[in-house]
C-alpha cells in the first residue's frame, strides 16, 4: 500500500507523511494516540499478535502486578479512576489499555497478525515487509517493540526426559493444573517473587530455585474503597493530584537517586531491605540464604508485601544449589539431592538486547542494524540511530529503566519524536537520524556516568551489558525530562 508516488524536496511543507507504528503495546497505542491529536491520519499500526497490550496481554501469570502504582502506571491523558488496587493486578492493566485504545478510536485501526521481518530504507521511504508477505510503505517508523519480550530459557541437561510440565512465566500453560501439584520455580527474580507468593497456598510443595537473593522492599498493596472511586470518578483533579505526588515521591526518593550509588535515598531503601529480612524471616539458616551480598537496587528492587510469608510456608522450599540437570521425577541439585517435581516454571526473565529483533532493519547506504548493534544495542537518547533516518523507537536502549513508569517515558520520548517529525512536516528537511558524531558522544559520555550508578556497584543483573556497563539512562529523570523536553537539532543529521 502506497500512499504517495514522489517525495517533494526539502523545502516544501508537507502534508503527505505516512507514519508505520510496529506494535499495539502501551507505547505503539500511545504513538496512534498521539498521532491523531497531531491531525495525522496517514498511519498504519501493526501488531504480530491477535491482541493489543504487548506485556500485558503476554504475561498471564497468577499474580501478575505493575509494581509501579498504577494511578502513575497509565497514560497522564487518560487517568483511571477504576483501579481497584494501588497495584492494580496485570488482567486489570491488559483490560485499562483495550479501553483506551477503544475509547480514543485506536483499536479498529490495529492490523493483528501482521509481523514485521522487514524494515528497509530506501530513496526516502521504509519499505516493510511482513511473514505473510503483505507490504507497506511509509515516511517515518515508530518502533513500539518493547523490551522484555523474548522468554530466555536455562540450558537444562537432561530437560528432555523429565515427565513433568515446564513452561516460562510469559508463556503461562493454563491448561496445567497446579492445585496440588509439586510445582518448582526457577528464578527469584520481579516475576518469580510474584509468582511464588500467588502460588504457595495451592500446590502441595512450592521449590523455589534460586541462583542470586534478592532485597525485597516490602510494600502495601491496599485496594482503593469505593468512596475513593466516586471521588476519582467525580473531581478527576484528586486522581491527577494523585498521580503527580506519586510521580514526584518516585523520581526523587528513587529514580533520580540511583544514578548515584552513595545517595543516601539508597541508603535508606537499603536500610529498610534489611529491615525487612531481619524482621521477616525467623530461621536464621533461610534468612541467611534470602541475603544478598550486594547493595538494595543493583538488581532491580524486589517490591513486596508477602514474599518472604511465602517461602517460610510449611509447603515450601528455598534451594539455593544450582540445578544441575533434569531427570524424569524432578530436578538434580549440586549438592545431589533431587527435588520431585510435577511442573517446572521457568521465571527465568528475558533476552534482554532483542529490542525490535529478530526484524531485520536496513537503514541508508544498506546499513544493517545487526551489525550496528553487533556488540549491543545502543541508541542516542534511546529514540534515533546514525544512518537510520526517520526510523525512531520508543523505550529503545539507553533509556530510563528502573521501577518507575514506562509510559512516562514513552510520553515524554513521544512528544520529542513529535518535535523531529515538525522538522520534515515543516519543510526544514526531508529526513533526519542522529549523527554519527553526536551518537558516539552520548554513548562515551553514558558509559562514564554508568560507572557512579546503583547498578554498577557490584551484582549481574539484566540492566548490564556483555562488558558489564550498565545500559540504562545514567543519569538523573529530571535530566531525561529536560533532554526529551527540546532536541538538540544540532546533533541531527538532517537531509
Ligand atoms: P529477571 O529479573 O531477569 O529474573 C530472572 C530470574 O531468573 C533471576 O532470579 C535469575 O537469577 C534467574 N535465572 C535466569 N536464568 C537462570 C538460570 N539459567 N539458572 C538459574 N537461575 C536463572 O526476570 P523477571 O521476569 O523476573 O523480571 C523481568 C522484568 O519484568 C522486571 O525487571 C520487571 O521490569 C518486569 P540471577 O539473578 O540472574 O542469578
Amino acid at each position: 500500500m502506497t500512499t504517495d508516488a514522489h517525495t517533494p524536496p526539502a523545502g516544501a511543507p508537507r502534508s503527505d507523511l505516512r507514519f508505520l507504528i510496529i506494535g499495539a503495546g502501551m507505547a505503539g497505542i500511545l504513538s496512534a494516540i498521539k498521532l491523531l491529536e497531531a491531525g495525522v491520519d496517514n498511519f498504519a499500526i501493526y501488531e504480530k499478535a491477535d491482541r493489543l497490550g504487548g506485556t500485558w496481554r503476554e504475561n498471564t501469570y497468577p499474580g501478575i502486578a505493575c509494581d509501579v502504582p498504577s494511578h502513575l502506571y497509565s497514560y497522564s491523558f487518560a487517568p483511571n479512576p477504576e483501579w481497584s488496587h494501588r497495584f492494580a493486578p496485570g488482567a486489570e492493566i491488559q483490560a485499562y489499555f483495550e479501553d483506551v485504545a477503544r475509547r480514543y478510536g485506536v483499536d479498529a485501526r490495529i492490523q493483528y497478525g501482521k509481523e514485521i521481518s522487514r524494515c528497509a530504507f530506501d530513496d526516502g521511504r521504509w519499505n516493510i515487509e511482513m511473514t505473510d508477505g503483505s507490504t507497506d510503505v511509509g515516511h517515518f517508523v515508530i518502533a513500539a517493540t518493547g523490551v522484555l519480550h523474548h522468554p530466555s530459557y536455562p540450558d537444562l541437561d537432561g530437560l528432555d526426559s523429565f515427565l513433568g510440565t515446564t513452561f516460562h512465566s510469559a508463556r503461562w500453560n493454563h491448561e496445567t493444573p497446579l492445585a496440588g501439584k509439586r510445582v518448582g520455580v526457577m528464578g527469584t527474580g520481579s516475576t518469580a517473587i510474584q509468582i511464588i507468593s500467588a502460588l504457595v497456598d495451592q500446590v502441595a510443595a512450592l521449590t523455589v530455585f534460586q541462583r542470586t537473593p534478592q532485597w525485597v522492599m516490602p510494600i502495601d498493596n491496599p485496594a482503593y474503597s469505593e468512596q475513593e472511586k466516586t471521588d476519582f470518578r467525580s473531581e478527576p483533579e484528586v486522581m491527577r493530584q494523585l498521580r503527580s505526588e506519586m510521580s514526584q515521591l518516585l523520581t526523587d526518593g528513587f529514580a533520580n537517586a540511583l544514578v548515584d550509588a552513595n545517595s543516601p535515598q539508597l541508603q535508606a531503601i537499603h536500610d529498610a531491605c534489611v529491615a525487612n529480612l531481619e524482621t521477616s524471616v525467623q530461621d536464621p539458616t533461610l534468612r541467611e540464604k534470602l541475603r544478598p551480598n550486594y547493595r538494595a537496587a543493583c538488581k532491580r528492587l524486589i517490591m513486596s508485601a508477602d514474599f518472604y510469608q511465602a517461602v517460610q510456608r510449611p509447603n515450601a522450599m528455598l534451594v539455593s544449589e544450582g540445578i544441575t540437570g533434569m531427570e524424569p521425577s524432578g530436578a538434580r541439585t549440586s549438592d545431589g539431592a533431587l527435588h520431585e517435581l510435577d511442573v517446572l516454571i521457568f521465571a527465568t526473565g528475558f533476552r534482554v538486547d532483542r529490542f525490535m529483533r529478530p526484524m531485520q532493519v536496513i537503514g541508508r547506504g544498506d546499513t544493517a542494524l545487526e551489525e550496528v548493534w553487533s556488540q549491543g544495542p545502543s541508541a542516542y537518547m534511546a529514540i534515533s540511530i546514525p544512518e537510520f533516518p526517520n526510523f525512531f523507537m520508543l523505550n529503545g536502549p539507553n533509556g530510563p529503566v528502573g521501577n518507575f513508569s514506562l509510559i512516562d517515558v514513552a510520553e515524554l520520548q513521544f512528544s520529542y519524536i513529535m518535535q523531529l517529525v515538525e522538522q520534515v512536516r515543516s519543510g526544514a528537511c526531508r529526513e533526519l537520524s542522529v549523527s554519527r558524531a553526536a551518537a558516539e558522544r552520548f554513548d562515551a559520555d553514558r558509559v562514564e556516568a554508568a560507572q557512579t550508578t546503583i547498578w554498577k556497584s557490584g551484582c549481574k543483573s539484566w540492566y548490564l551489558d556483555a562488558n558489564g556497563v550498565p545500559t540504562a539512562w545514567p543519569w538523573t529523570f529530571d535530566r531525561f525530562e529536560e533532554a526529551m523536553a527540546t532536541p538538540r537539532l544540532p546533533d541531527f543529521d538532517m537531509r
